[in-house]
């Protein structure tokens, strides 16, 4: 038996990275033994990047999952019938990304971010990235009140590189998940602060309007066209439960308008 963690799902593939006597580390495709399917009823995704796993090797090179350990923090979204979307496990903290400008700073979404970080036991952290576009009195005149409650708060450039060494050490030795709408700038802050590295990311399924408004992105893939916007295409679930009163009219609002100053 050895002991790894998940990096990525496919299907039904979990992709384990495990410690290997030989050849260090080493990444493998494995399944999950049949009766695990039963461990965690109410949830749609069993194991989850970042699962600690205990696997048994095979000896045509991939693996089986005997074990899953018990999550200390997790990123989920709520999904279907009181099932919970999970996105990643044991992750230390939340790294929330927005931009002081295009698009611009929206104070409601940190707060949501705040309640999906508690609920998910982990800590936030708040980057207001392109702080090169607005004066730095106005950008801590926005952050300030949300400093009260000690989330530490960084303000980045990704053109003029300010701020990228306080984030670096902010995320050395913990495992991070970057979420950010569109075109706050997640990919140049990797890009620079990593320039060597290939990173692996997945952090754009956390679309900050996915966790955000999670009974809208629940019903958006019955949509008939997967790029729908949700405002006037035909076959529009989202505007079809939204006339139904399944979906507040207050909140598919707001959802329309957060989506198109991005
Ligand atoms: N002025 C300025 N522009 C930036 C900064 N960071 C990123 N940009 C620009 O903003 C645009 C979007 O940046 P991306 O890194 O692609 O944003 P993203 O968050 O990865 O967007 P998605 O991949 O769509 O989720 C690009 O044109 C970048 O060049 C910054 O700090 N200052
Ligand atoms: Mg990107
Ligand atoms: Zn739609």
């Amino acid at each position: 038996m050895t002991m790894g963690i998940v990096t990525r799902t496919e299907g039904a593939s979990v992709w384990v990275v495990i410690t290997d006597g030989d050849s260090g580390r080493v990444e493998v495709p494995c399944v999950l033994r049949g009766r695990l399917k039963k461990k965690r009823l109410r949830v749609t995704s069993l194991v989850v990047a970042g699962d600690h796993v205990e696997v048994e090797r095979l000896p045509r090179g991939d693996a089986v999952i005997t074990g899953i350990h018990d999550r200390r923090s997790q990123l989920s979204r709520p999904g279907f019938h009181g099932y919970e979307h999970v996105i990643a496990a044991n992750v230390d903290q939340l790294v929330m990304i927005q931009s002081a400008a295009q698009p611009s700073f929206k104070r409601r979404l940190v707060e949501r971010y705040l309640v999906i970080a508690h609920h998910g036991g982990m800590s936030p952290v708040l980057v207001v990235n392109k702080c090169d576009l607005v004066d730095g009195h106005v950008v801590r005149s926005w952050v300030e009140p949300l400093q009260t409650g000690g989330m530490p708060v960084l303000l980045t450039s990704a053109v003029t590189l300010a701020g990228l060494d306080a984030l670096r050490s902010c995320l050395r030795a913990r495992i991070s998940v970057l979420a950010g709408q569109s075109g706050v700038g997640k990919s140049s802050l990797i890009r620079a602060l990593y320039p060597d590295t290939a990173v692996a990311l997945f952090q754009d399924d956390v679309e900050a309007t996915g966790i955000a408004f999670p009974e809208i992105e629940a019903v958006a893939p019955r949509c008939r066209f997967r790029d729908c916007s949700h405002t006037h295409e035909p076959g529009c679930a989202v505007k079809e439960a939204v006339a139904r009163g399944e979906i507040d009219s207050d909140r598919y609002r707001n959802y329309v308008r957060l989506r198109s100053r991005t």
